[in-house]
């Protein structure tokens, strides 16, 4: 009993001894964090003060720094209006996981080489802030790093080849900035973006990048779900071996400026373009691709084949120079439609009324082709179409479908001179497109967000900045 008191008050000693500056942080770690206190001081948070980041009980008593065994472990002010730029210090944080100071528009000016020296890094999010410059070559020193984001910035340059040494990988964005040359590939740059087996996302998307896509960049054994290339001035030919990535799910190669989301569809005026010509390779081992789009290009020869892309949700193969044909027989096939353009794709004839009838059919855009004839929807049209666009055509009698009741567009089609059709709706440009409704439900990317929704490409539901996604982004992963 005596025993357990004394123990008690040693206990107690101990703890009044402890001198009043005694930092559980490690020091090394301490003089970074006050080095960017210095530089950064005006915005970081207001606990920022006292002189302990990690705090006594080793669970960070700083807003956005969590510890491990006394070193700062991750390192996350999102979005808190912090400004200037990142010393080349940081590379003493040595013990960093995650790096994330994403959505700080102050903050920016070049990336020190010193973030290659962060070994232990696994997540490096550099996101909607105003960095510029050459993303370091350093960056490929970093073993473990999964994920690096560095989209919404004013990046130059090229992509360092360095970043094919990441073997671990599986998140790559560097959308959004004015990065040039051509995309690297270890065949000609020593490291390449081939090596990153196990990226599942290529935003590389509203660039500078120029020239052609090199056929090695793809290989049978890559991860890849998303290759995301729109608005960037590449040109050649599609690479055959996009064939081969038989785990993609999504295409995204156009310049078309057309962002759905699960509530608007936006359009907006046109960016450069890229300027792909040649065939479209076959893509029959895309069994899982959802989304399609190959819009604003210049490919030419037939339409391809896609019989086999029975998951396609959305299609876009409009404004190209294929072959004149009929209107595929395999847009019977794809059962899980929902947006299917091809506009201006030189079809003729007549479009398979069984597309009307699928379930999940939301929009067809079929303006200005050679269709012809009687245009009939069948009477088992789906209730989830709202807008059919059938426009400059030569389709000289319709037969209307008395449960489709929503947008028909006929406009420049010899039906229209018909005296009683003429005046209606159909004839006339009455379809607003501000009030569509499309959506394109691509649940399954759950990753972050990744960059802007008005700017930026395509439809994932993770493009969608709210505050909400921000904020759960800033938190998970
Ligand atoms: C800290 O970062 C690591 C590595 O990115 C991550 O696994 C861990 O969940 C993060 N911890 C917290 C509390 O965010
Ligand atoms: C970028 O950051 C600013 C400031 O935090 C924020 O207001 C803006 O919404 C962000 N933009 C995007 C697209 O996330
Ligand atoms: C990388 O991650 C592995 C597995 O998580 C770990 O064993 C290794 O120590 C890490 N390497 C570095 C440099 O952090
Ligand atoms: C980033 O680049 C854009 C486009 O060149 C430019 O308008 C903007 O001022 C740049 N921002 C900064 C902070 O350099
Ligand atoms: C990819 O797979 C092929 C065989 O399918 C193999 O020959 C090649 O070495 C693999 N590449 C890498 C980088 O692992
Ligand atoms: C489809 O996959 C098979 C098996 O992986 C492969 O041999 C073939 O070359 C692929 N076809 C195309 C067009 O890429
Ligand atoms: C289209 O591809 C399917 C299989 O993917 C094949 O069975 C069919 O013969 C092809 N059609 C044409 C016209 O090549
Ligand atoms: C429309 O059809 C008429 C008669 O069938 C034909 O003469 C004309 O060339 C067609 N126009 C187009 C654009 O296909
Ligand atoms: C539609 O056009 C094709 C030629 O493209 C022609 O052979 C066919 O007869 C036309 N059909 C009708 C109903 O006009
Ligand atoms: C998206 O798909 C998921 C699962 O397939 C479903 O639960 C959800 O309601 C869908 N959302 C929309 C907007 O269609
Ligand atoms: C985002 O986080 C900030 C700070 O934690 C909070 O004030 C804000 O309400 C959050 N926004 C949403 C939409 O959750
Ligand atoms: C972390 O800090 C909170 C209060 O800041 C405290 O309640 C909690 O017990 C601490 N956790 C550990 C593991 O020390």
């Amino acid at each position: 009993m005596r025993q357990r008191e004394l123990l008690l008050f040693l206990l107690l000693c101990i703890a009044i001894i402890v001198p009043p500056g005694f930092s559980y942080t490690d020091p090394d770690d301490v003089a970074v964090l006050k080095s960017f206190l210095k530089k950064q001081g005006k915005n970081v948070p207001s606990d920022w003060k006292n002189s302990d980041p990690c705090g006594v009980s080793g669970n960070g008593s700083w807003v956005g720094i969590i510890c491990h065994d006394s070193r700062v472990a991750n390192l996350t002010l999102f979005n808190m209006n912090i400004q200037g730029t990142l010393s080349a210090e940081i590379g003493n944080l040595k013990q960093l996981q995650r790096l994330d100071l994403s959505s700080n528009p102050k903050l920016g000016g070049t990336l020190p080489g010193t973030l290659g020296n962060l070994i232990h890094l696994d997540s490096l999010k550099l996101v909607n802030c105003t960095f510029s410059g050459k993303i370091p070559d350093a960056l490929g020193n970093l073993p473990n790093l999964t994920f690096l984001a560095l989209n919404a910035n004013n990046f130059t340059g090229r992509i360092p080849p360095s970043l094919g040494k990441l073997s671990k990988l599986t998140w790559l964005d560097l959308a959004d900035n004015q990065l040039s040359g051509l995309l690297p590939v270890s065949v000609n740059h020593g490291w390449g973006l081939d090596q990153l087996l196990k990226a599942e996302h290529f935003h590389l998307n509203q660039n500078r990048f120029t020239g052609k896509i090199f056929e090695e960049i793809f290989t049978a054994n890559m991860s890849l779900r998303h290759i995301l290339l729109d608005r960037n001035q590449l040109e050649g030919s599609i690479p055959d071996s996009i064939g081969l990535v038989h785990t993609l799910e999504v295409i995204f190669l156009t310049d078309d400026l057309k962002v759905l989301s699960s509530l608007f569809i936006i359009f907006y005026s046109r960016l450069d373009k890229n300027g792909l010509t040649g065939k479209v390779p076959l893509l029959s081992n895309l069994t899982k691709l959802n989304f399609l789009n190959l819009a604003n290009n210049h490919l030419t020869g037939p339409l391809p084949n896609l019989t086999a892309l029975t998951a396609l949700n959305f299609l876009d193969l409009s404004t190209n120079q294929f072959d004149l044909s009929e209107a595929p027989t395999w847009l019977s096939n794809l059962q899980h439609l929902r947006t299917l353009a091809i506009e201006s794709g030189q079809l003729r004839d007549q479009i398979p009324q069984e597309l009307f009838s699928f379930k999940e059919l939301q929009e067809v855009n079929l303006k200005n082709n050679s269709l012809n004839g009687t245009f009939d929807m069948g009477n088992d049209v789906t209730s989830s179409l709202y807008k059919v666009n059938l426009e400059l055509n030569n389709i000289t009698s319709v037969t209307l479908s008395p449960n489709y009741s929503n947008n028909l567009m006929l406009m420049g089609n010899p039906v229209c001179s018909i005296p009683h059709l003429s005046t209606t709706a159909y004839c006339n440009d009455a379809f607003d497109q501000s009030s569509a409704i499309g959506s394109l439900n691509i649940t399954d990317c759950s990753h972050p967000f990744t960059g802007f929704l008005v700017l930026r490409a395509p439809f994932f539901s993770d493009h969608l900045i709210t505050s909400k996604n921000l904020n759960k982004t800033s938190q998970e992963d």
